[in-house]
């Protein structure tokens, strides 16, 4: 079987980002699953009330929208899953997993969906059909036979449904562990940390109608045009009404240039596109937390000077007789000083942090011109309603608790927190990842819900903290993790160093994977493997009392019901939360609960998650009404949960992105090392899902192993544009992080800078490189050098 592979070539896009080159893309994808008439009805039910949410991103619905719901790329992600084609027993028959281990990762899902329970037979090296009960037994055999619970991970991906969610992390703590890593940790992990400790919530704090009332919306380190299309509608509405729409982006990002709107028929027919933002400023990898840092410098010398009028004014008139005039003379400055007084805390030092960091270092550590900060500066300080975005230009970083504590530190000054059109929006990636967390998929759960937990089921639960993604990986390195069980995600690609961490995962005496599509981690076995296929958002999930609902949560606390439309590819599929209950009976027997009624209608695990999680009063009712219902967010309101009760201001002086021993390699090897890297997501992947080879706004199509560049460090570095280099990260270890064969490019990219694609880049990003207090892996900030390549043939 092959898939349909183009020439590589590369030729800047001139199109404005949506439109007629969306369309087109759509039709492909839709035509391209196989089954076009089943799955036009799957699109029309996207996002509808009644219909599934879509698999795609965690952006939320417009209250008011039209008839369609769904963009370029959610039409891709529904496509993808509901495709015609299937990965049966006589697949596995055929293919050994050296052989497709040799396929690449769009070949291994270009196969279809996986469709019946599978083990893997070592001595062969071919998965072998099991049966459901054979293979809940394995697991539970496994599992039982563990010297400590803590022996297995339970890792989770962000498309789980509440329901799924809640019940595996029950079965995890009833087991007896907090071992709950999820791709969360190497996605806004960052921001869930940095806010609580700032504002005592870890979510945004915007809804989506405050897009309609911002007067500034910022967005920063982020590529909506790819990973988030429906936020696009918006940001286009707030240029056209004359709001300010200021982009924080190294790279010039096409969906936040020009946008022609699908759904626009007059753009459409006319051709015509809209400009996208007031502002773009292009900082250095990392350089964000300077850019904030100069906005508040500015801020602060400005209500220093407003002030000194005040007084300069003040004086004038207490020399004049009987003047009336005082109170309408005193100018207001850019701080809210009634705000911080009455919720912040941490003020003062902060002015002082700020007022000892310099405008060299500011500026150099910013990539940006002193003039473009104060553009910034002026925009942020007229707005009276301003909102800032971010994803993960930010929390990819070494120091992105600190950049994100910097950013609640600027609204803070201007009372930017909990009023209409403002506030803070980490918008999140997968869709249902914040939902998940809701439900309790965290490694560091609060106490309130293992009290919870512990209270509702009469069980004792496990009290010490669980591993992260990082700590999942060093665990099975050193044999302290046996057991890995994936609800969804691709764990072996998603992760940082990707030789290392095959390693990791072969150290294993079980991995089981519960997943929809055929993956790399599938094939980067333990010693025993199974692979459990379930059904996706899109397909119908029938139990004994009929159709059934999952609930999701989206970027802006939004929760509503999504059902299924389709008959799924196989009847052997079973349900995300049938599987877990069916492992958890089987490790388990009936305890905590009766796993298997639970299954038998849904409304049974909603009932449980009322009681266990606030916010979830009549559950069951709430989810009956369009749109779902909003879980209140205390910060939203100006109630701080913090441990102080207030908002707080965090900050110390601007941190370095890479540990002090690595610069000092750095430093030794002197111009050798020689650019920062980041990694990217092309147009045509969802994560480690890649839908095709076609980048369409970067302009690059039929290769995804390319390198972007700048012309000028190109021609420094003695390359030539086009050539075949292989990439070496630099790390204060022994370890050789190599990637081979990748096609050069140069591209409008600030100097210094570089970028490529994820998860091709993966075995570049060490495991020790990962953020201070996140612990996610810096995958936008790699130190490397590029040497001519040393593959004996280009791979495409
Ligand atoms: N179609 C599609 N949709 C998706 C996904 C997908 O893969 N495909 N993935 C989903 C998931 S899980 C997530 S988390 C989100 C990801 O959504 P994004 O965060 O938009 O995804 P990335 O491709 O990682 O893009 C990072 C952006 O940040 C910029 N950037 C990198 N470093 C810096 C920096 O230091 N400072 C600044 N200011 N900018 C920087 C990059 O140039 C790039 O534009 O999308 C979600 N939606
Ligand atoms: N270098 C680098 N690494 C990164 C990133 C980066 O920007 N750069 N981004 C990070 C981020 S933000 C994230 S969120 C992670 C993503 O990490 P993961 O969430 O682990 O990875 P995905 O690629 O989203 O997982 C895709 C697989 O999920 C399975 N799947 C799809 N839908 C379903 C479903 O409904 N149910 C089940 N059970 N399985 C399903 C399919 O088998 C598919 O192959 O990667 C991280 N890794
Ligand atoms: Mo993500």
């Amino acid at each position: 079987m092959k898939t349909p592979v183009d020439r590589f070539r590369f030729r800047p896009y001139k199109r404005p980002a949506a439109g007629w080159g969306a369309l087109r893309s759509v039709t492909h994808a839709w035509l391209d699953s196989r089954q076009p008439f089943k799955n036009l009805r799957a699109m029309l039910q996207t996002n509808q009330h009644g219909g599934f949410d879509c698999p795609g991103c965690a952006w939320g619905e417009a209250p008011d929208e039209g008839r369609i719901r769904f963009c370029e790329n959610g039409a891709k992600a529904v496509n993808w899953e509901a495709s015609g084609r299937g990965v049966d027993a006589i697949f596995f028959a055929k293919h050994s997993v050296r052989e497709l281990l040799a396929m690449d990762d769009y070949w291994l899902e270009y196969q279809g969906r996986l469709t019946q329970p599978m083990v893997y037979d070592a001595e062969t090296d071919h998965y072998v059909p099991i049966t459901w009960d054979q293979a809940y037994r394995k697991i539970a055999d496994h599992l039982n036979a563990l010297a400590s619970p803590d022996q297995a991970a339970f890792y989770t991906s962000g498309r789980a449904s509440n329901e799924a969610a809640f019940l595996y992390q029950l079965f995890a703590r009833a087991f007896g562990t907090n071992n709950l890593p999820d791709c969360s940790n190497m996605c806004h992990e960052a921001s869930g940390v940095a806010l609580l400790a700032s504002i005592g919530t870890g979510k945004g704090t915007v809804t989506y109608e405050d897009f309609a009332k911002a007067e500034a919306i910022f967005v920063v380190g982020q590529n909506p045009g790819t990973n988030h299309p429906r936020m696009l509608e918006p940001l286009q509405k707030a240029v056209a009404r004359g709001a300010q729409v200021v982009v924080l982006n190294p790279l010039r990002e096409k969906g936040l240039e020009r946008f022609q709107a699908p759904q626009d028929p007059v753009q459409m027919v006319t051709d015509k596109a809209s400009p996208m933002h007031t502002a773009y400023f292009r900082p250095a990898l990392a350089g964000d937390i300077a850019v904030m840092r100069g906005i508040a410098k500015f801020l602060f010398q400005w209500q220093d000077e407003t002030e000194a009028r005040n007084r300069a004014r003040l004086n004038g008139q207490a020399g004049q007789e009987g003047s009336g005039e005082i109170d309408s003379a005193i100018e207001q400055g850019p701080l809210d000083l009634t705000f911080i007084k009455k919720y912040c805390e941490g003020f003062a030092a902060y002015q002082s942090v700020v007022r000892n960091t310099h405008w060299d270092e500011i500026v150099a550590f910013s990539g940006l011109e002193l003039d473009e900060i104060e553009r910034a500066a002026h925009i942020f300080a007229r707005s009276d309603a301003t909102i800032i975005c971010w994803a993960m230009g930010i929390t990819q970083h070494r120091h992105s608790v600190a950049t994100i504590q910097e950013i609640a530190n600027l609204q803070m000054l201007r009372g930017q927190i909990g009023k209409p059109g403002a506030g803070l929006c980490p918008v999140r990636g997968h869709s249902n990842v914040q939902g998940d967390r809701t439900m309790g998929i965290h490694e560091r759960p609060p106490q309130s819900l293992l009290n919870a937990l512990a209270t509702r089921f009469d069980m004792s639960v496990p009290q010490a903290s669980g591993v992260n993604v990082v700590k999942t990986i060093k665990g099975m390195k050193k044999g302290d993790i046996k057991v890995f069980v994936g609800l969804g995600g691709n764990f072996a690609q998603a992760t940082p160093d990707s030789e290392s961490t095959h390693q990791a995962l072969r150290n294993c005496d079980l991995t089981v994977q519960i997943s929809t599509k055929l993956n790399r981690s599938h094939l980067v076995t333990g010693r025993d493997a199974l692979i459990l296929p379930c059904l996706g958002r899109t397909d119908m999930d029938i139990q004994a009392s009929g159709p059934q609902a999952v609930t999701v949560e989206d970027s802006f606390s939004m929760v509503h019901a999504s059902y299924g439309q389709l008959r799924p590819l196989a009847a052997e599929m079973r349900s995300e939360p049938a599987i877990i209950a069916g492992m958890a009976q089987a490790t388990l027997g009936n305890k905590p609960v009766d796993w298997l009624s639970l299954i038998e209608d849904y409304a049974r695990i909603r009932d449980l998650i009322e009681d266990v999680i606030p916010g979830f009063e009549r559950f069951n009712e709430k989810i009956q009404q369009p749109g779902g219902f909003y879980l209140q967010n205390p910060a939203g309101q100006r109630r701080w949960q913090t441990a102080n009760g207030k908002a707080n201001f965090i900050a110390g002086p601007l941190p370095a992105p890479l540990p002090t021993a690595v610069l000092e390699k750095l430093g030794a090897l002197g111009h050798q090392a020689d650019l920062v890297l980041q990694t990217i997501r092309s147009h045509d992947q969802y994560n480690t899902t890649v839908y095709g080879l076609n980048d369409r706004y970067r302009g690059v199509s039929g290769d995804r192993r390319v390198v972007f560049a700048n012309i000028e460090d190109i021609h420094r570095l003695g390359f030539a544009d086009r050539q075949a280099v292989d990439v070496v990260s630099i790390w204060d270890d022994t370890q050789e992080r190599r990637i081979s064969g990748f096609t050069l490019i140069a591209y409008d990219i600030p100097k210094g800078q570089a970028a490529a694609y994820y998860p091709e880049a993966n075995p570049l990003v060490p495991l020790a490189s990962c953020g201070v207090g996140s612990y996610t892996p810096t995958s936008k900030y790699i130190a490397v050098r590029l040497e001519p390549s040393t593959a004996s043939e280009r791979i495409v």
